[in-house]
């Protein structure tokens, strides 16, 4: 790139961190979509959310640790609950019994370490009455005369504004489910003004500063988003085989798998995000460790070679 977004170029593997109230039935991530959990029922865990052994500092150490060179957090996931207290919703930490600004601690933990920090939020936001919940993955039923595209981007944009501007020094936006009908490069060059180190991926609603493959996709075909020229690769994968948030009952990917998928990426010219879903008091599981682990240990390895 030339510029600040450079250090995604020599950065080569991430991890990724869903976390959010969904942790606290420990299905999955959607599991008002999925597993049947209805909205209301769903907006009470909000009064549930007190992760009492959350570190952020111990989050940012054992990444560092295991040779991980960047760290990716869902600020907003598809259900809309918010990590930190932002100013255009209810439905934020700051309404929890925690209520401590989770982005604040982290991007403070990782600044002290210098470990560049992004940011995931869900375009899809099954909370905003204004976003029209319908279509691939989010077909959640809501009042569609309420349905609004320029109010719920409007809003958008103000949380952007606030993730771009409260946190110090951010080094990514990662969109999720772009909807192809919306096109708004404004709030891309919003990011750019507001963050010069922000790369910016391409499920959002231009195509970014790089292409994010998923699970067993095939990085050329994955997200074609109508870029006109080769880009850099993120591929990003779940430890887990059912779940990016934490699940009870998960059944994990071996680190031979991951190795044998990583390998592949970093030799395609690609990163890797790992993700992990740390549980409701704020750990991240035993055997999600150990995948990071056996990554890691392996990471070092072909890095010093
Ligand atoms: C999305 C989310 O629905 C999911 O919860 C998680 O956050 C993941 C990182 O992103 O799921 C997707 C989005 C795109 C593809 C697959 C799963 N895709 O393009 O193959």
């Amino acid at each position: 790139f030339n510029d600040g977004r450079d250090w995604f170029l020599r950065r080569r593997l991430g991890l990724f961190l869903h976390w959010g109230l969904y942790a606290i039935n420990g299905i999955q991530e959607q599991e008002q979509q999925r597993c049947g959990v209805p909205a209301d029922e769903y907006r009470k865990l909000i009064g549930k959310f007190n992760p009492r052994r959350f570190d952020p500092d111990g989050w940012v150490d054992f990444a560092l640790r295991n040779g991980f060179e960047y760290m990716v957090i869902t600020a907003k996931h598809h259900d809309g609950f918010c990590l930190w207290p932002s100013r255009e919703t209810e439905f934020h930490v700051g309404s929890t019994p925690f209520g401590q600004d989770i982005l604040a601690r982290l991007s403070e933990a990782c600044r002290k370490r210098e470990l560049p920090l992004e940011f995931y939020y869900s375009i899809v936001d099954w909370h905003q009455e204004n976003y029209p919940n319908i279509g691939r993955h989010h077909e959640i039923v809501t009042d569609p005369a309420r349905h609004d595209w320029s109010r719920y981007l409007e809003f958008l944009k103000r949380q952007i504004t606030e993730l771009c501007t409260n946190y110090g020094t951010i080094h990514g936006i990662w969109w999720d489910m772009n909807v192809p009908q919306v096109k708004a490069p404004e709030v891309h060059e919003l990011i750019r003004r507001l963050q010069p180190c922000a790369v910016i991926n391409n499920r959002g609603f231009v195509p970014g500063d790089y292409s994010t493959p998923e699970r067993d996709n095939d990085p050329e075909s994955a997200n074609s988003d109508g870029a006109d020229a080769p880009r850099p690769v993120e591929a990003c994968q779940s430890v887990g085989v059912n779940s990016w948030g934490y699940r009870k009952d998960e059944d994990y990917y071996s680190i031979r798998y991951f190795l044998d998928r990583i390998d592949r990426t970093l030799a395609a010219g690609g990163n890797y995000l790992l993700n992990v879903g740390p549980d409701a008091d704020g750990v991240i599981p035993p055997p999600a460790r150990a995948v990071v682990e056996g990554v890691g240990t392996w990471f070092k390895r072909v890095r010093e070679a």
